[in-house]
Order: structure tokens, then sequence, then C-alpha cells
């Protein structure tokens, strides 16, 4: 199935109520719930980090807090249920290196492994789940979508106000971040296809927001594109 295909599928032709759908669905969702509640963890602990945005932080956290509920409420509307020890497998690696940053007092660090690498991750899945999603998760994720945009948005500016100071972190923990998060991407290739979803076009999009975010914080597009390319390549 070619990615035209698999974009355009109508969501007439996608199996919603199969065994099939439902276990890709609760794997594919596990993520998605785990990944909101690390990220309501990290914002938690930014929040402690950044004492001057600690009330902006707060509430970013409990955002996700909520998304992580919402899609909860997704999984339970087809039948399913999250499969979270699957997934929290998967984000260890990029949890842990949180954690370092966090412990070593890795401010860019932090806010590059969440408010960009893992921000971009879910505005490029919920993006390219969005036209495949059934019609009760359908406006949830379109909602959620917004939000996940405020967050990125968040961490550009404050990296583009320190550009020149944090630009060489910014480009370390990026080659230690980006290859921890293609190993949840190619876990999921055939789930995302079980539902509809093309996992190409997610690689494609969120490479193209993450250039874009380096580029709105100060990077060169050359640069940007090295950047992300050297360490996908990794
Ligand atoms: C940050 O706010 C949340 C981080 C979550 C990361 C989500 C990754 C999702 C992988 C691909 C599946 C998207 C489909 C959505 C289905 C409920
Ligand atoms: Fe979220
Ligand atoms: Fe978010």
């Amino acid at each position: 199935m070619d990615s035209t295909t698999t974009r355009t599928m109508p969501s007439s032709s996608i199996p919603f109520t199969t065994e099939i759908y439902r276990q890709s669905y609760g794997r594919i969702n596990g993520v998605v719930v785990v990944g909101e509640a690390l990220a309501e963890q990290h914002f938690r602990l930014l929040a402690r980090a950044i004492p001057e945005d600690a009330g902006e932080l707060k509430r970013l956290g409990a955002m996700e807090g909520r998304h992580a509920r919402d899609f909860v409420g997704c999984a339970k509307n087809l039948g399913t249920e999250p499969d979270a020890r699957f997934a929290k497998e998967l984000f260890a690696p990029l949890h842990a290196l949180f954690r370092d940053c966090d412990r070593r007092g890795d401010l860019p660090g932090c806010l590059v492994i969440q408010c960009l690498i893992v921000e971009c991750f879910a505005v490029a899945a919920y993006r390219v789940y969005l036209p495949v999603a059934d019609t009760y998760a359908r406006p949830i994720t379109a909602s959620v979508l917004q939000d996940e945009v405020e967050h990125l948005n968040y961490g550009e500016v404050w990296l583009k106000q320190r550009f020149s100071a944090v630009k060489e972190a910014i480009t370390a923990v990026c080659s230690q971040a980006l290859p921890a998060t293609l190993p949840i991407l190619r876990a999921l290739v055939p789930d995302m296809q079980t539902i509809g979803m093309d996992p190409l076009e997610l690689m494609v999009e969120f490479t193209e927001i993450f250039e874009q975010s380096l580029e709105a914080i100060g990077f060169t597009r050359h640069d940007a594109t090295r950047l992300t390319l050297r360490a996908m390549a990794a």
C-alpha cells in the first residue's frame, strides 16, 4: 500500500470493529498514553527547574494529564485498553535521558527532549492519525493537537532567547535523543499500518516539523537538516 493510498483511506474502509484493529490500537494507544503521562512528569520536573515559569509549566503538565485520560477513553470506546508495558519499555531510554539531563541541571537538554523531540513526535503522529481516526477519537485528537503545538512553542521560545549559549547543548542532546526515538517508531510500524497510518508519512512529517523548529530557534536551514539527518542515521 503506497503512502497516497494510506493517507486517503476512507474511514468507511477502516476495520475499527475487528479484533486485529483492537489489538493494534491497544499497543499504539499504550504508547500514546505512556508518552502523555511521561510528558506530564517531564513538565512537572521542568516547573521545578525553571521556577520563573513554574505556573506556566504546571499548566502544560496538567494538559498532558488530560490528554492521557482522553486517549484512554478512545481505547475504551473501541473496546480495548492501552498496552502500557510494551510502551514503557519503548520510552525507557528517552525518559532516562531526560532524567539524566534534569539531574545534571542541563535545562536545554530537558527542553530539547520534551518540548522539541517528544512534542514534534506527538504533532506528527496526531496529524497523520487524524484522517484515519474513528468519529469518537477524531475531535479529541484535533483538540490535543492544538495543545501540543503550544508545548512545542514554549520550548522554541525558551531556546531561541538563549540561542548562542545553548546551541552546542542542543546539538549534543539531539545526537543522543533522536536515535532513542527511532526504535519507538520502528516498533509501531505494523500496528500503524493496521489502523491505516502510513509510517513513512509520520517520519517525513516528524523530520519536517523538527527541522522547522530548529530553524525557528536560530539554526540555519543547512545546519538544521544536517543535525537531524546525522542524528537519525546514527
Ligand atoms: C506529548 O504531549 C505526548 C507524547 C506522545 C507521543 C505519541 C507518539 C505516538 C505514536 C504513533 C501513534 C499515533 C496515533 C494516535 C492514536 C491514539
Ligand atoms: Fe500531550
Ligand atoms: Fe505535549
